[in-house]
């Protein structure tokens, strides 16, 4: 640490008044000047040299941006975004006819006709708050990423082989799904999510400023086909979820248990609860038809005081946020928020709650961490790393000397500033390896050149692998990533070529098929078939295959563009300019787009990716014929 971030960590510390953070850090030595020993080797580790390549990938959300972001640990270097949510000029998601597809397919019917209503095939927002990569046996297997969307109730797939997009369905009875996990053995298998926001179960309108009749809903997604697989009707709101590493039950926080709609109605309560949800009950549920069935999801009721055995209401201390599932198998970190406490919950203790056991004899430890904690990371060594989001500071501590009631704080590092998630390597794992940790931090304030009212988050690697914490980078970084997890390189093996058969441009594929054209290599003239007009071409650098086509103004045409280079990193691009319209075409990939015809004259159409020296040259015209009159 620097004189400069010391002496900010005392003088705020100095004004939030003074806490037990103080004599630790002299014990500890936190903030006792420069990089020395063992904290300059581990910044050494985290600086590679040009050339080297990272120990982890990073899969980073990107909040209100909407995408999924690609680093690598410990550079903390960025690589790339994925779009889902978001629109991206560069790739042409969101006008692609393949994008289009995975954006809309998934659409509730009411969502559909609403956006038609204004002019749009899709959303274009969306809030990524919760990157997880799917399981086998408890660790990850490199098949999917999968997140959520708070702001338009959607959950989406990212295939890792290629790292797109494939799959985005919007959710039914629930409101603004915010939690997300998969489920952690024996497979993904669920995606489990959580719908934050009360609403009433049917929302037609007939019940409106009548709280006490608003429900919540939990939803299990199953990972392989991206469709519901069942929903439980909850009491109170739902915030963060996790699971066990068995396979038999899965876990939520709730923050308003009081069901309240205002700031004092929502945290009014001493304790709020976290709702325990036994898998194999509800699935013996849905099996026997105990259940309504609800915009085709079956729903079942797992309120307070059903008297059913499928969910368990564990009262937390004030308005718990993170919930994280400890690499042990055992334990699970439920944060106070409000409470300066983190609830350590015994998931071998569950069995004898469902049996009829007071809910609390589950919660085996509960210490006093610091002010708001939100979440906790794991170094698969027995201690644990909760954000202090008031304190602005990351504290570890050790799960056995919390549930032997001794003090477990081993030690706290200042972070800048208000740390929201944290995450170490392999950290949600049975397979944490505790090398680094990444604090993502909501404020970056001073620490970096300005940037006018709106400024830069920041996320700051920590070296622990020595036993202590070392802030060893600081990351600035764009609205405004939530959730991160660093996964060991050997997991995640993406293709660097498309392989021509891939799904992801079926329909197009098929309408080639009908048109007699070859998709691969294209087709010398437009194919009409009334008003529509398909253009074929292919495009190796740095030609297209077509230097010229004609349509008639109106048209409604659309353009297939196939990229026969099969060397990496050779992408081209298709952008037609005073259209409005670009795409990406990845090696070995077929892109399509549709658009309208309306501007009768000469049109250029050039690629946009720099994939030769004679990359500017590649570029071609579109006639529009102007419409009779
Ligand atoms: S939430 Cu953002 S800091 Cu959406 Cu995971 Cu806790
Ligand atoms: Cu092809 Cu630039």
């Amino acid at each position: 640490m620097t004189e400069k971030t010391k002496k900010i960590g005392v003088s705020r510390r100095g004004l939030l008044g003074a806490s037990a953070t103080g004599a630790v850090a002299a014990a500890t030595g936190v903030g006792s000047g420069l990089l020395t020993g063992t904290a300059a080797r581990a910044a050494e580790g985290a600086n590679l040299a040009p050339g080297e390549l990272d120990e982890y990938y990073g899969f980073w959300s990107s909040g209100q941006t909407g995408e999924l972001r690609i680093l690598g640990v410990p550079s903390m270097r960025e690589f790339m975004r994925v779009p889902v949510f978001n629109r991206c000029s560069a790739t042409g998601w969101g006008q692609t006819n393949e994008s289009l597809k995975i954006l809309t397919e998934g659409l509730l019917p009411e969502t559909k006709e609403m956006l038609a209503a204004h002019g749009k095939q899709t959303y274009d927002n969306g809030d990524l708050h919760h990157p997880h990569m799917s399981f086998t046996d408890g660790t990850y297997d490199g098949r999917y990423l999968f997140m959520n969307d708070k702001a338009n109730t959607r959950v989406a797939r990212v295939r890792c082989d290629v790292m797109k997009c494939d799959k985005i369905i919007e959710i039914p009875n629930a409101h603004d799904i915010h939690g997300l996990r998969p489920q952690k053995f024996p497979r993904t298998g669920y995606v489990f999510a959580n719908g934050e926001h009360e609403a009433p179960l049917v929302n037609d309108g007939q019940i409106l400023d009548e709280p006490d009749k608003y429900v919540n809903i939990y939803t299990a997604i199953d990972g392989d086909t991206m469709e519901i697989a069942w929903q439980v009707m909850v009491s109170g709101n739902l915030d963060n979820t996790d699971c066990d590493y068995q396979g038999k039950y899965s876990f939520s926080t709730s923050y308003n248990s009081e069901m309240g709609t205002n700031l004092a109605e929502m945290t009014e309560n001493e304790l709020d609860h976290v709702v325990v949800f036994n898998l194999r009950e509800i699935e013996a549920g849905v099996a026997a038809g105990d259940y309504q069935e609800l915009n085709g999801v079956k729903v079942i009721d797992g309120r307070k005081g059903n008297n059913k055995n499928y969910t368990r209401y564990i009262p937390i201390p004030n308005s718990p946020h993170g919930i994280n599932t400890a690499p042990d198998g055992k334990h699970v970190m439920i944060n106070g928020k409000l409470s300066p406490t983190v609830s350590v919950m015994d998931v071998t203790k569950l069995d004898a709650v469902f049996d009829g056991a007071d809910p609390r004899s589950c919660i085996v430890a509960e210490p006093e961490l610091g002010l708001g904690p939100l979440h906790t990371a794991f170094d698969g060594k027995g201690n644990c790393f909760t954000t202090l989001f008031l304190d602005s500071q990351v504290v570890k501590w050790s799960i056995d000397k919390a549930v032997a009631g001794d003090d477990p704080i081993l030690e706290k590092v200042d972070v800048h500033y208000q740390p929201g998630h944290n995450s170490t390597s392999m950290g949600e794992t049975k397979e944490a390896d505790g090398k680094w940790l990444v604090s993502m931090n909501k404020f970056s304030k001073d620490r970096f050149l300005n940037t006018g009212p709106l400024k830069a988050e920041n996320e700051q690697l920590i070296a622990i692998a020595d036993g202590g914490m070392e802030v060893v980078h600081d990351g600035p970084t764009f609205a405004e990533p939530h959730d991160s997890i660093i996964v060991r390189r050997d997991i995640v093996n993406p293709v660097n070529i498309w392989d021509r058969g891939d799904p992801m441009w079926e329909e197009a594929r098929a309408q080639a098929e009908a048109d007699g054209v070859d998709l691969d290599w294209g087709a010398d003239e437009p194919i009409r078939d009334g008003n529509k007009v398909r253009v074929y071409m292919s495009s190796v650098a740095p030609n297209f295959s077509l230097e010229k086509f004609t349509v008639k103004q109106g048209d409604e045409v659309t353009v297939y563009v196939t990229n026969m280079d099969d060397i990496d990193d050779v992408t081209h691009g298709f952008c037609l300019s005073n259209f409005g319209v670009a795409m990406e075409v990845g090696p070995q990939a077929t892109s399509s787009v549709t658009f309208t015809a309306t501007r009768p004259g000469v049109h250029w159409f050039y690629c946009q990716w720099f994939c030769h020296a004679l990359h500017m040259e590649m570029r071609g015209r579109m006639f529009v014929e102007p419409r009779a009159t």
